[in-house]
């Protein structure tokens, strides 16, 4: 960790020690660093004797469901006032969606984002992390810490790293996940619950989806549409990372990009092996990392589609 951060830690720690009541929340559309990161901060609070209401303005998707600790999470909230809250693993207020409003007390804003708006009374936002939890767990090792809350941030981190084999992959992420094991944590038990736990039914829809993608072979883009019947299926459960993974194993797959149909907009996932699709989603209204990023596509005709494909077409090409 780089040295400015040291004061703000410090910061950090000293509010846990002082306040009493902390309102925990993350980005809608929660994926494994989002919710790793609410459990194992509201778990090591909740160790403390503090007060903790961890929300997420969003359906947690299944796959979670399993993670110890998921039931504190909400998903509805009545106003409460806490001394602080903790925005994890979001760029700006509006990625938390309704959770935005009931922000009380001093801010903490600890992420990983490159594109973070630093609104935080104190701002732990360490870009050259591979995640938030990562971020989280060297900050509450100064805290007495369970085998639980540890096991969700190593979830965290294993997520957003694939493993730890996308480039966000570091020097400090093999440290931490080494300090993390040291607690106990199994990292084989919890590999499987990443990355080798899609349920039957998903799966087959998985397969159904690959059977209509395609591949633009000048730009090594691959990409494949999820229609509104399949997002909004019981099976399919809004999880779309492991198809964007299996995407991204085709040799000649660069870039992938997957519009996911809602009712009223497409959500456009990006993720790339070398490009900065970061860059291309700010481009297009959205934000992200470099190597994965998301963007909102309010106009639902096919043509907008083929538009959109252009410009990142053409936003790849400038990147040369
Ligand atoms: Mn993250």
């Amino acid at each position: 960790m780089k040295a400015e951060y040291i004061p703000n830690q410090s910061k950090i720690i000293k509010l846990i020690q002082e306040k009493k009541s902390f309102l925990i929340v993350s980005h809608v559309y929660p994926d494994g660093d989002a919710i790793g990161s609410v459990l194992g901060i509201s778990n090591a609070l909740i160790s403390l004797d503090k007060k903790v209401v961890a929300y997420i303005a969003d359906r947690i998707p299944r796959q979670f469901s399993s993670l110890p600790g998921i039931d504190l999470v909400r998903t509805k909230y009545n106003v409460e006032e806490t001394d602080a809250t903790f925005v994890l693993d979001a760029s700006n207020i509006e990625r938390l969606g309704e959770a935005g409003n009931f922000i009380s007390g001093s801010i903490i804003n600890i992420d990983h984002h490159p594109d973070n708006s630093l609104f935080g009374d104190v701002n732990l936002v360490i870009p050259t992390a591979s995640s938030t939890s990562e971020i989280v767990f060297n900050l509450l090792k100064y805290f007495p810490l369970n085998k639980e809350a540890v096991s969700a941030l190593y979830y965290g981190l294993l997520s957003d790293t694939g493993g730890f084999m996308y480039n966000n992959t570091g020097e400090g992420t093999f440290k931490t996940a080494l300090d993390m094991i040291r607690y106990g944590v199994s990292a084989g038990e919890i590999a499987y619950k990443v990355f080798y736990s899609i349920p039957y039914a998903t799966m087959k829809i998985y397969i159904d989806v690959l059977k209509d993608i395609h591949i633009d072979k000048e730009v090594n883009l691959v990409w494949c549409i999820l229609p509104l019947e399949v997002m909004e299926s019981e099976a399919f459960q809004d999880n779309t990372s492991p198809l964007l993974d299996m995407l991204l194993k085709i040799e000649e797959a660069g870039t992938i990009v997957l519009f996911k149909e809602h009712k009223d907009k497409y959500r456009v996932s990006l993720r790339s092996k070398s490009k900065d699709v970061g860059a291309i989603a700010r481009a297009l209204g959205g934000g992200g990392h470099r190597s994965a990023s998301a963007f909102d596509l309010l106009n639902k005709q096919e043509s907008a589609i083929i538009d959109t494909l252009n410009k990142i077409k053409t936003l790849l090409g400038g990147q040369n």
